[in-house]
């Protein structure tokens, strides 16, 4: 790993996973995801991770969701823009493409594997829902697993990577997925540096075990040397502990509502932003300075705002 002396923080705002009737405060309409985005830039984060929604929640990827997101958020802030290429597993790959491909952003995730994400468990916290759609939704990631097989990996690198010069979050769920990255490595498709994005405590992938990120840690660094940046995040509860432990270790952090709702034991956060201050604080008390938006380019190689088609 490149231990970096600056930490960026990445913040998703607003995801796929977590719906409505879970919290009052999670960005939906394409307003409410601007206003959340700027706020979290204004805090210190230098990367906004993004995925669309239509105004009552429901999943998106229509690129004229992002039109009204992007834009609006670049045209009052400097910021990373990293556009989710997840989007939700309902979604064909051409669907989860199809707001990258318009705006060939600086960043995009790539999830490293097909894998089971499920998160059916949110039907048994929530008593009251605000949409009909909600509950299946949820419910539904018990019986479909999220698909990113080896072509479609390729397919991305090659369509927002080659194509477009976008470069990657790389989201490893898993060990094995470390692996996967490693061979697209061998291929020549992925050039350092790279970031790689350590996810726990995903059902379906690596639990949020602390002796999980070292190992995930030790093992990218035999297979990757200082080729790589590295972030992790857990989902949940165990959020800023795991942001910690890689500020820690040297690395980056995410936080986020896209990956928990949380500010603290039984309190949700009423932004995102404050999520990124209180990540903030921990980095700074660690020692280590926050990384500006161009500080996360340079380490990351990105391509800057100019290759970006608004
Ligand atoms: N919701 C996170 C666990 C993506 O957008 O590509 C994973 C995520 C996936 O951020
Ligand atoms: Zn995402």
């Amino acid at each position: 790993m490149q231990r970096a002396e600056k930490v960026i923080i990445s913040t998703a705002v607003t995801g796929s996973v977590n719906v409505p009737s879970q919290s009052d405060y999670l960005p939906l309409s394409a307003e409410q995801v601007v206003q959340a985005s700027l706020e979290a830039a204004a805090a210190g984060s230098a990367i906004i991770h993004l995925h669309a929604r239509h105004p009552d929640g429901r999943p998106a990827f229509e690129a004229s969701i992002f039109e009204e997101i992007i834009p609006a958020i670049l045209s009052d802030v400097d910021v990373v823009i990293n556009m989710s290429t997840g989007g939700s597993s309902q979604m064909t790959i051409e669907e989860r493409l199809a707001g990258a491909v318009r705006f060939s952003p600086e960043l995009a995730s790539l999830n490293m594997g097909s894998m089971n994400f499920v998160y059916s468990g949110i039907a048994d916290r929530v008593t009251t829902w605000k949409h009909d759609w909600e509950k299946p939704y949820v419910l539904g990631t018990y019986s479909h697993p999220f698909i990113n097989s080896f072509d479609k990996i390729e397919y991305v690198l090659r369509e927002l990577g080659q194509k477009g010069g976008t470069r990657f979050e790389f989201e490893c769920y898993d060990i094995g997925h470390l692996y996967s990255l490693a061979y697209f490595v061998e291929q020549g498709l992925v050039k350092p540096p790279f970031m790689i994005q350590g996810v726990f405590g995903i059902l379906g992938g690596i639990g949020a075990d602390h002796a999980n990120l070292t190992h995930m840690v030790a093992i990218a660094d035999k297979l990757f040397g200082d080729d790589y940046q590295f972030s992790a995040f857990a989902a949940g509860r165990d959020q800023m502990q795991f942001a910690t432990h890689s500020a820690w270790l040297g690395g980056h952090v995410r936080v986020g509502l896209e990956d928990s709702l949380w500010i603290g034991k039984g309190k949700l956060a009423e932004s995102n932003a404050q999520q990124v201050q209180k990540i903030r604080g921990v980095v700074e008390d660690l020692g280590r300075e926050i990384a500006t938006p161009d500080d996360a380019r340079r380490m990351l190689g990105l391509k800057g705002l100019a290759g970006v088609t608004l």
